[in-house]
């Protein structure tokens, strides 16, 4: 029989080597962690297979805190996180896209010593016409008490993840993680209900051959992005590009760790600071984007040196291969693109 190996199984494993390598005891706490995340998503993906036939697709009539139509699957994978997690005691607060406050247990600082920070299903708005859609989640520490407060937590640097983390819901479904060790993938193997390792170090292309971003929005692009976008279609970059854009930001942001290239949510005049949310969706992919070798910003630095102000702060996000980040931090700053 094929060996395979499971993501909780892959999660001891890193742990071991944590354990050998830094002598830290990394407790079985993160992985009880995780699974409490992989369950929550193995719920959501089975609704979601079967969305059409049970009348779950449609608004669900209430709004979320965004003011967007809640969609019935939406409030299903809220549910389905909230409830999963909350049950375990080494969680301090949940931090969701779908809840203006963060949901906090009154666990002391010894037993509740993570914050999972999680959109429960992005790209909602493609759920009616059957398009990938996604979840995304990041963990912090609690910092101690006498550190800083739960809030203050919450609302810590980006590079202070101690994971971060997506599913995919496809053609297949993938659990793409990193916690810090480098980025792993995992196919959903529907036979046994397990995610199985499908992807060992997964790095991202040095360049790649697609952008991917809005254009609709370009008149209200700051020009230099405009610019940026010409060269590429001019082949400055030596080769010619070609345009994907899903419009579900964990299927776009999968395709480029797979294959390369750049994904750019800019500055637009409807959202001058950004459409994508800092916490919840850049912070968790620009921790998996630098593991695999990429680069996150958001137009001006790096994702995961923002300081945070408010747990749903939007950000602008450019993401992607290192050859085309350098060449759009160059376009950014003025300077010529080498
Ligand atoms: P636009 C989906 O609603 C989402 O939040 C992300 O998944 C996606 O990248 C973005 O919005 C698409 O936004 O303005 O291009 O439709």
């Amino acid at each position: 029989m094929a060996m395979i190996t499971t993501v909780q199984q892959h999660i001891l494993q890193q742990q071991q080597e944590l354990l050998r390598s830094t002598g830290c005891e990394a407790s079985g706490t993160f992985s009880w962690l995780l699974s409490g995340i992989t369950l929550a998503t193995k719920m959501i993906e089975a609704k979601i297979r079967s969305a059409g036939l049970s009348d779950v697709l449609g608004a669900a009539g209430a709004e979320n805190v965004q003011g967007e139509q809640q969609q019935k699957l939406d409030v299903y994978a809220n549910q389905a996180l909230l409830h999963c997690l909350g049950l375990r005691d080494s969680v301090a607060a949940l931090v969701s896209e779908e809840d203006e406050q963060p949901v906090t247990f009154n666990r002391d600082a010894e037993t509740g010593r993570y914050i999972i920070v999680f959109d429960p299903l992005d790209g909602s708005s493609n759920i009616d016409v059957n398009v990938n859609v996604g979840t995304i989640f990041s963990v912090l520490r609690r910092m101690p008490a006498e550190l800083g407060t739960l809030e203050e937590s919450i609302l810590q640097q980006g590079f202070r993840q101690v994971a971060a983390g997506y599913v995919v819901y496809g053609p297949s479904t993938v659990l793409v993680y990193t916690t810090g060790n480098g980025v792993h993938g995992f196919t959903l193997d529907p036979k046994i209900g397990a995610f199985v390792l499908s992807h060992e170090r997964m790095q991202m292309p040095e360049q790649g051959s697609y952008y991917s971003t809005n254009e609709a929005n370009a008149a209200g692009w700051p020009q230099e992005y405009r610019s940026y976008l010409a060269m590429l279609r001019d082949g400055g970059l030596g080769k010619a590009y070609s345009s994907r854009y899903i419009g579900s930001l964990v299927a776009d942001f999968h395709r480029t760790l797979l294959k390369g290239g750049v994904f750019l949510y800019p500055p637009t005049a409807k959202q001058p600071k950004g459409k994508l949310r800092l916490l919840y969706e850049a912070n968790p992919l620009a921790f998996i984007a630098e593991q695999a070798g990429g680069v996150a910003t958001n137009g001006a630095g790096r994702i995961l040196d923002i300081r945070p102000e408010g747990i749903h702060q939007r950000t602008p996000l450019c993401v992607g291969s290192r050859r085309e980040m350098e060449a759009l931090t160059a376009t950014l700053s003025g300077a010529a693109v080498s």
